[in-house]
């Protein structure tokens, strides 16, 4: 699933569930949906996957403030995973087919989609 977050600075934060927990990114520009385009992903710490159904309110003060919606939300499926490397597929109602995590640098990744 996908939180847009419009906190101080509006970003994306990708989340997938995975054991257990609910492996994070943060996507500084809108996740593409078409082959082409390279998004920095910055790794976050993991969140409960109960955080997936948050849409809200983060209060003034607390961090991360602002508004959070769900974006996107659907099934995934880990289709290769590498060292740095996830390929999955998603089923989401904006993001559909296959896309790349790519770990290039400590918590930095490209995240982009390479086929249908
Ligand atoms: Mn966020």
């Amino acid at each position: 699933m996908v939180h847009r977050h419009a906190a101080s600075h509006l970003h994306w934060d990708l989340r997938l569930e995975m054991e257990g927990v609910a492996r994070s990114w943060a996507v500084p520009k809108e996740p593409p949906g078409e082959r082409g385009v390279r998004r920095l992903a910055i790794m976050q710490p993991d969140h409960a996957v109960e955080y997936m159904e948050f849409e809200g309110i983060i209060p003034e003060g607390e961090y991360g403030a602002g508004k959070v919606e769900i974006w996107d939300k659907g099934r995934y499926a880990l289709e290769d995973r590498g060292k740095g490397k996830l390929l999955v597929s998603f089923e989401g109602r904006r993001l559909r087919g296959r896309y790349l995590l790519l770990n290039t640098a400590g918590k930095q990744w490209l995240f982009f989609k390479t086929g249908e």
